[in-house]
């Protein structure tokens, strides 16, 4: 059986190797053979010194998140622990990091006494992203080797540092160069040390040089800690720990440290951000396809409309490298669409993000159109053209004859049937739906709605194409509105619903904002424009299976011509992007309310979070049970990242569980009863989440294909 440690010594240097694919996490087992390990390095005579380094790509990515929620992250060896003992160690201990060392992978190599790294490694402390802190003595070491204000930088932020800037910082000591093999160099560095009688540093014995430190800094850190991570716990938690080197010694750092890991690591954030850690990968998982399935070749990209989405699109593929030609019917158009390109792209260079010359590089890779028989031999054209079936059918059916055979065609469509757009073309086998969200290029969710006669292998490569564009694909099937904007509707529904009972639409948003969500109801709909909405819908009144009084406020806002920020009216006044409360808006609801016999009430808070996201996550229950979605984290992965979700909850359907699924039935319940007829039409529990309330089970338990 693999040894998740291998142990071997050259020229008296003992070199102990990570060996726990994929991603050398260092769990119970490892840590149990690392020890093992070095105890026998540390017994040997004949060791002089020792070198850690591993296999894979990664040196380590740090702790076993799974052994978390498990109860085993403190079981002994602990991280903790053994680094103490390396750190101790009366011998030499080098950390040849032959990649990216992440967490506890990181404060592995903090509790060696130099650090020999290749350059392309990655170093960072990402535990802030999983609602915790480095809890193996990563914020008591590091701003003793870096300074204060690097290490809450890196700690705060979990971003990581290249091995160049790790270098400059003094966070390693040395980068590998030349064509010698990486752990001989190692070996030859730490022969080097020993030569040269190098002492046995550690980060213990420094303290953090505050001298360099502006007057305030920490206070002022804190401060704007505090204001960026509304609703996270952990952020704040890390300064704290930080402060803790700064003022105590080592041994009380260590003990402050671990008291306020605990404390992160038993919150609903911490537990919402490690499932979403472990949801945005499962989304790759698609029980029904082998994993045999091989994606198709990915090298050309055809985008037909060069509009707000079309351009974003563009960009996200050009950005990953991928060259893109961008098609639009008219000369005005196209042009228009280049130039909001070459525009954000100039933005982007104005801040810093990029330079010129990856700007030119990216401009390089995209080339515009106005004949369809140039996009002949794209590997995969994706159709965003208007939201409208006849206009995306009659684009199809001359794809149809244009496009290579084995070349994937995908619509950007939002809700539209992918079967229906698939029946216009001989090869319904090759078209897929991509729906990505906006602005295209920045949102990081793609929905891959796969059609009934989709091939495996399409599905695959666009899982696969999600990836190279840094974008998180999640697969669903063919329904109105797939499985976001689905799940959307009703909760857009209640809200509006609730303004025509006695809620005014700045006290929605609030409430939802309050929660976490990025943007109120109202607001999202003023941005994304009234008139959008009732065109959809005009487009496909039978497609609306909701309450008449839905809709009933944007309709009369849009007749009266406030199309929201667009028309500087909507649900809000607007100067500039300033959102102004216009008490036009209430006497229109309270007109309406009349209209429709709807007796209006003080609406409490509670009332209104209650309904509006009870009805989401009941939705979302319904799209599990009926299998358009895998499983309970891919709706998650969608709130989260392409609809504005809280992250610090993990998703619509993990805070289901983590408030309870009884209560939401109840929930349901009792506003099915409170609200009479309307009650009685639209607060029906899903039948899943009745059952799962039944059995104490979470929805996060439940899988496509199982009977509801
Ligand atoms: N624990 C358990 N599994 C992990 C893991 C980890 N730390 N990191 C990755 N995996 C799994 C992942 O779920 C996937 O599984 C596979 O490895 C490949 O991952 C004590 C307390 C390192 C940048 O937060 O950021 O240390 O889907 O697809 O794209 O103070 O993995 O194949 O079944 O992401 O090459 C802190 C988390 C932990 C780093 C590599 N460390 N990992 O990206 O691979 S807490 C992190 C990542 C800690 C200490 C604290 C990325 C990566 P599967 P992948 P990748």
């Amino acid at each position: 059986m693999r040894e998740s440690v291998s142990y071997g010594v050259r020229n008296s240097v003992a070199v102990l190797t990570l060996n726990s694919p994929p991603v050398n996490a260092m769990g119970q087992t490892l840590r149990r053979a690392l020890k093992t390990h070095l105890e026998t390095a540390l017994a040997d005579d004949s060791v002089e010194a020792i070198v850690l380094t591993s296999c894979g790509k990664l040196f380590s990515a740090g702790a076993d998140i799974g052994e978390f929620a498990a109860g085993v992250f403190t079981a002994e060896p602990s991280l903790p622990g053994l680094f103490d003992q390396i750190e101790a160690s009366p011998k030499l201990v080098v950390a040849a990091l032959n990649g990216g060392a992440f967490g506890g992978g990181l404060e592995l190599a903090l509790a060696c006494h130099y650090r020999y790294v290749v350059p392309e490694a990655q170093l960072g402390f990402p535990e802030v992203s999983l609602g915790i802190l480095p809890g193996a003595g990563g914020t008591q070491r590091l701003p003793r080797l870096v300074g204060a204000q690097t290490a809450l930088e890196m700690i705060t932020s979990g971003r990581p540092v290249s091995a160049y800037a790790a270098r400059k910082s003094g966070l390693v000591d040395e980068l590998h160069s030349g064509e010698e093999e990486f752990v001989s160099s190692a070996v030859g560095f730490t022969r080097l040390l020993l030569k040269e009688g190098a002492p046995l540093r550690s980060c213990r014995r420094l303290s953090v040089d505050l001298t360099k430190l502006p007057d305030g800094y920490l206070r002022q850190f804190r401060d704007e800690v505090a204001l960026r991570s509304k609703g996270f716990y952990a952020p704040l938690r890390c300064v704290q720990a930080v402060e803790a080197a700064c003022t105590l010694p080592f041994r009380e750092g260590l003990k402050r440290e671990a008291e306020l890991f605990l404390e992160c690591l038993h919150t609903p954030q911490a537990r919402a951000q490690q499932h979403l850690f472990f949801a945005e990968r499962e989304c790759a998982t698609i029980p029904d396809l082998s994993k045999k399935t091989r994606p198709r070749v990915l090298k050309l990209v055809g985008i037909v409309g060069a509009g707000t989405m079309g351009g974003g699109i563009a960009m996200a593929f050009v950005d990953a490298g991928i060259p893109v030609r961008l098609l639009d019917k008219d000369k005005e158009s196209l042009e228009r669409g280049m130039n909001v390109i070459r525009d954000n792209y100039h933005n982007s260079v104005l801040r810093g993000r990029l330079t010129c010359e990856q700007v030119e590089a990216r401009m390089a890779l995209l080339q515009g159109t106005l004949f369809f028989d140039e996009l002949g031999d794209a590997d995969l054209v994706i159709e965003a053209a208007y939201e409208n079936m006849a206009v995306k059918k009659e684009i199809f059916a001359t794809l149809e004859w244009i496009c290579k055979p084995g070349a994937i065609l995908a619509t950007n469509t939002s809700t539209l049937s992918v079967d229906e757009i698939a029946a216009a073309t001989a090869r319904p086998q090759d078209v897929i739906g991509l729906h990505f969200f906006s602005p295209a290029r920045i949102m990081r969710l793609v929905e891959i709605v796969h059609g009934s006669r989709t091939a495996p292998e399409v599905v695959v490569t666009a899982l696969e194409m999600a990836k190279k564009i840094k974008k998180v694909g999640v697969v669903v099937g063919v329904c109105f509105g797939f499985a976001g904007n689905r799940m959307l509707e009703p909760y857009m529904r209640e809200a509006n619903r609730l303004v025509l009972e006695g809620a005014s639409p700045e006290r929605v948003d609030r409430v939802l904002t309050d929660f976490g969500m990025a943007m109120g109801v109202f607001s999202m709909a003023d941005m994304a424009g009234n008139d959008v909405g009732v065109q959809i819908r005009q487009s496909r009144p039978d497609q609306y299976r909701h309450d008449p009084s839905f809709f009933l406020i944007s309709d009369r806002l849009y007749r009266m011509g406030r199309f929201g920020q667009k028309s500087g009216r909507g649900f809000y006044g607007y100067q500039g992007r300033n959102r102004i409360v216009d008490p036009e808006v209430n006497a229109l609801a309270e007109e309406l309310a009349a209209s429709l016999g709807i007796r209006r009430r003080p609406i409490d808070d509670v009332e209104i979070l209650e309904r509006c996201l009870y009805v989401m996550i009941n939705e979302g229950a319904e799209v599990i049970a009926e299998g358009v979605a895998i499983r309970s984290g891919d709706l998650d992965v969608i709130w989260c990242n392409g609809m504005g979700f809280p992250v610090f909850r993990g998703g619509p359907m993990q805070y289901a569980d983590e408030i309870g699924i009884d209560g939401i039935v109840a929930g349901i319940r009792g506003y099915r009863q409170r609200l009479e007829e309307y009650g009685a039409k639209w607060f029906t529990p899903s039948p899943l989440l009745e059952r799962l309330a039944q059995e104490g089970k979470k929805l996060g338990q439940f899988r496509k294909g199982q009977q509801p």
